[in-house]
């Protein structure tokens, strides 16, 4: 099932430009979840999860980290997309195939056509951990969306306006959800509200998210 996250209806498409920039794709990833932790875990094993500072020195409560040509990374000097993986020097892991191919997929269904990603930033979050309201602006080319696939525990994911002061609207996700954000929502602020505790099949007692990105 295709709905746009305003209304119950598929996103209306014309010559592949989709009309409205959020698109979720309920349960799209349930088949491939079991798949995907796999892939996860290799990746994991190369470059581990860790928390990341940010300017003024807190660490943030959602454990990060990344595969694919370009990692997103966060430190003392700020927010940047890398090559390598500053924990262990070396290139971030390759982009597991049936992980691209999930978020190709997606886009394709969420009628944004070709989607090229470059970039998958890993968040693991645990009871406690959330994101605050923030906009992704570290890519190069807005023009690309973002794919979300969440995994293990639901969340409430916050989906505000274009400045910051607009109050955002709740929404949960569950695990197997994917969301494809491009066009006019691109440049959305949006966050994650502080995870419940639980227990899921898939993972425990964690959430995780990979949004898949074109950086370069
Ligand atoms: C809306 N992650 O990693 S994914 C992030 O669930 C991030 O871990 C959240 O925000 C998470 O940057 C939310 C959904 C998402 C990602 C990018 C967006 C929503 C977006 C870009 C524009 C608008
Ligand atoms: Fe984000």
């Amino acid at each position: 099932m295709t709905r746009n996250l305003f209304g119950d209806v598929a996103p209306i498409s014309e010559d592949a430009e989709p009309l409205e920039g959020a698109v979720l794709l309920y349960g799209f990833a349930n088949d491939l979840a079991q798949q995907l932790v796999q892939c996860l875990e290799k990746v994991i094993a190369a470059s581990p999860y860790r928390h990341m500072s940010v300017r003024g020195g807190h660490k943030m409560s959602v454990a990060m980290t990344n595969c694919g040509d370009l990692g997103w990374v966060s430190d003392e000097a700020g927010y940047r997309y890398d090559r390598l993986d500053p924990l262990t020097g070396r290139p971030w892991p390759a982009m597991p195939e049936p992980l691209r191919q999930l978020a190709v997929n997606a886009a394709l269904a969420a009628g944004f056509g070709t989607f090229e990603p470059d970039a998958c930033l890993i968040n693991r979050y645990e009871p406690g951990s959330q994101m605050g309201l923030h906009q992704d602006k570290n890519e190069k080319d807005f023009s690309a969306p973002i794919v979300s696939v969440s995994l293990g525990l639901p969340a409430v994911f916050l989906f505000g306006g274009m400045r910051r002061s607009v109050r955002p609207r709740r929404i949960q996700l569950y695990s197997g959800d994917i969301v494809v954000w491009g066009g006019s929502q691109r440049l959305a602020y949006h966050g994650v509200a502080r995870l419940a505790p639980g227990d899921h099949p898939l993972t425990g007692s964690c959430r995780i998210n990979l949004t898949f990105r074109k950086a370069a």
